[in-house]
């Protein structure tokens, strides 16, 4: 098809547009060198899968509910998606996809003041002259905290897999208040918060999350051992959920890529690629099998105890081996390398607390792995590790994550095949049994294009209600008006409360969220006012507003306070190093105020009752405007303070 003619309505007779699929995927794949491992995908039943296959959907036919809203209704879920390069962190409501938020976390952000404000600077990290550490980030993964098998509304958690940083989010103000640079790891990527604890059975709550780091380096990193690969190794990482202090570390052999928690609390997992140990990409693909590495959360703790671990470098994080061969004793392992075809992508707990499922990628199957055989190994009454492998099931070309209903199926992305194929997990066991008629493929259904990431609503927690699906896909191409050479990617909304899966919405999304999370609304209850006393520095009466000189340290109190601030101008001279401090001392919900310094580089808001502060340095003298730059009244273009330096 003439490509020029496809951005014509007349030129999509075809609603799934399948003529573009795997064009430039698989275009580009080959390029790269991709075929050694795509031909593990044309072994002797190739791309068809093994069950009769639904016949891929058609226009969307099938009764569905309808995803928009009227003006002034309100969405019934959230969505907490990552930013990817942005570095932030989306609030989205669900279904309508309308984007509700952006929380900045790891970049500044001259909205919120993230990276300009003294408060976000010390979350951020700075360097000794107080410029910020680091201004690039790359969110991928998204969780949130747990109690009873549910989110509880407390916390989420987000990587920045460039800096290997993991920023929380507190969900009753959706703001970022702590971030924790990991020791000893390169590409920390897959995130995941625990349960429940492993032995106290009253922790039935997040208290640990977890970090999956995929490039392995020398340890330390310091210079040593630059060109020894065999050397090279990576870590996976224990946080503490209140802290966010690394409680520890494990050594393990290959690189992490995603993370799944058992809800017994017992168990993590990483889905691992390159266990080849390869720094080129040809060597990280020559294996046949990689892994699901699993960890034993309490024993790796009673280690830790018991004192088995060592430290790199500057690092006093401890770390424990994880490595295959020092763990080849069931009884005494901290770690259970589970075998998986090849160079897998993603691991996903099942909502009934049974299995995780890894994805092939470069294998066309579903691998679904018993969490009580893998327990059962640790306690040596399972004489083959793989033994816990219940069904490895072909499902699709490309298969990488996968979503759950609650009602037993599955939803894994298709990458190669640019489709969703739900598939029932008890029937792919049977199937694995030897049962050659059960049925385990339900259905599929064309996504456009090349999907990722797959989340369904309530699916990462015991109340999976497979009402709602996104699927977040990598390409675009001609779904939506073009905007130059860098194209929106496309998140579907998909209607899964039926037989047939149903695509209902097409959302351009800014690059790249990758993961995400969808959740019933009642399970978050946000505060819109801050409590005053929770700022140390609040200036709590306009009366205490003014400047206040110890030589050339100056504060300035302010306060707002619709639509005026307090003081209406105040004095400086060149040379001074002013700290300014501003309550806003509203306590109406939605009324917030901004304050801007011209030339000087400052801009932050305060919500109401909130206290931000900025230091900085006079340097120019004049008159300089500050003014409220988030509109906050009738009189809001006079909502101003004349900031007076003397030479
Ligand atoms: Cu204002």
């Amino acid at each position: 098809m003439d490509e020029a003619k496809m951005n014509t309505a007349e030129a999509m007779p075809d609603p799934s547009r399948r003529k573009f699929l795997n064009t430039a995927a698989l275009a580009g794949l080959a390029g790269a060198g991709l075929s050694v491992g795509l031909s593990a995908c044309n072994n002797e039943s190739g791309s068809k899968p093994a069950a009769p296959a639904a016949a891929p959907a058609a226009a969307p036919a099938a009764a569905h509910r309808e995803p928009h809203l009227k003006p002034g209704e309100l969405d019934t879920y959230y969505g907490l998606w990552s930013g990817g390069h942005t570095g932030d962190f989306r609030v989205l409501g669900l279904p309508s996809g309308r984007e509700l938020h952006r929380v900045p976390c790891f970049n500044a952000d001259p909205l919120i003041g993230w990276g300009i404000t003294n408060e976000s600077k010390a979350v951020m990290g700075t360097k000794a002259d107080g410029s910020l550490k680091y201004t690039v980030a790359d969110t991928h993964h998204t969780h949130a905290s747990y109690k009873d098998g549910n989110y509880d509304g407390r916390y989420a958690w987000i990587n920045d897999k460039i800096n290997s940083r993991i920023a929380r989010i507190r969900l009753d103000y959706f703001i970022c208040d702590k971030i924790t640079e990991l020791p000893n790891v390169q590409g920390f990527h897959g995130i995941f918060p625990d349960k429940r604890d492993p032995v106290d059975p009253a922790i039935n709550y997040t208290t640990r999350v977890f970090c999956g780091a995929e490039f392995h380096t020398p340890l330390p990193n310091d210079g040593r051992d630059l060109d020894s690969l065999d050397k090279y190794r990576t870590l996976f990482s224990c946080v503490d959920a209140e802290s966010m202090e690394v409680r520890w570390q494990v050594l393990i052999d290959g690189n992490c890529d995603l993370v799944a928690t058992s809800f017994d609390g017992k168990l993590a997992a990483t889905n691992q690629y390159n266990t080849e140990g390869g720094a080129r990409y040809e060597d990280m693909m020559s294996a046949e099998r990689d892994a699901c590495l699993f960890f034993n959360i309490a024993r790796i703790e009673q280690a830790v105890k018991d004192g088995k671990f060592k430290t790199y470098g500057s690092s006093k994080v401890p770390v424990v081996d994880g490595t295959k061969a020092a763990n080849a004793d069931p009884k005494t392992a901290l770690t259970a390398y589970v075998t998986v075809p090849k160079n897998p992508h993603g691991v996903n707990a099942s909502p009934d607390g049974k299995y995780f499922i890894c994805a092939g990628k470069l294998s066309p199957t579903g691998t679904v792995i018993e969490l009580a055989k893998v327990l059962d190994w640790f306690d040596g009454k399972l004489d083959e590790l793989d033994k816990a492998i219940v069904a490895e099931v072909e499902i699709g070309l490309g298969p990488l994550h996968t979503a759950f209903d609650g009602r037993g199926n599955a939803y894994t992305t298709l990458f190669l095949d640019s489709q969703i194929v739900k598939w029932n997990v008890e029937a792919a066991i049977k199937f694995h049994a030897g049962d050659k008629n059960a049925q385990y493929v339900v259905d599929r259904l064309d996504v456009h294009y090349q999907p990722g990431h797959i989340n369904a609503s309530q699916s990462e927690t015991m109340f999976a209600d497979g009402q709602w699906l996104a699927v977040g896909c990598k390409f675009s191409k001609d779904r939506f008006l073009p905007v130059g050479p860098l194209h929106a990617e496309t998140e579907q909304l998909v209607d899964i409360s039926g037989e047939k899966m149903v695509l209902v919405a097409d959302h351009p999304v800014r690059p790249e969220p990758h993961d995400f999370i969808i959740f019933k609304r009642e399970l978050l209850q946000p505060k819109q006012v801050y409590d005053l006393n929770e700022f140390p520095l609040a200036v709590k009466d306009p009366k205490e507003a003014g400047v206040f000189r110890d030589g050339n340290k100056v504060t300035v109190k302010i306060t707002s306070m619709a639509p005026a601030f307090e003081p209406r101008e105040f004095r400086l001279k060149v040379g001074d190093e002013v700290t300014l401090i501003m309550t806003n001392l509203d306590k109406i919900e939605d009324l917030t105020h901004g304050f801007a310094i011209p030339k000087y580089n400052i801009n932050f808001i305060c919500n109401p009752q909130e206290t931000k502060s900025v230091t900085f340095k006079v340097d120019k003298p004049g008159i300089f405007w500050c003014y409220c730059t988030h509109f906050c009244h009738a009189l809001h273009l006079e909502m101003r303070s004349r900031m007076i330096v003397e030479a």
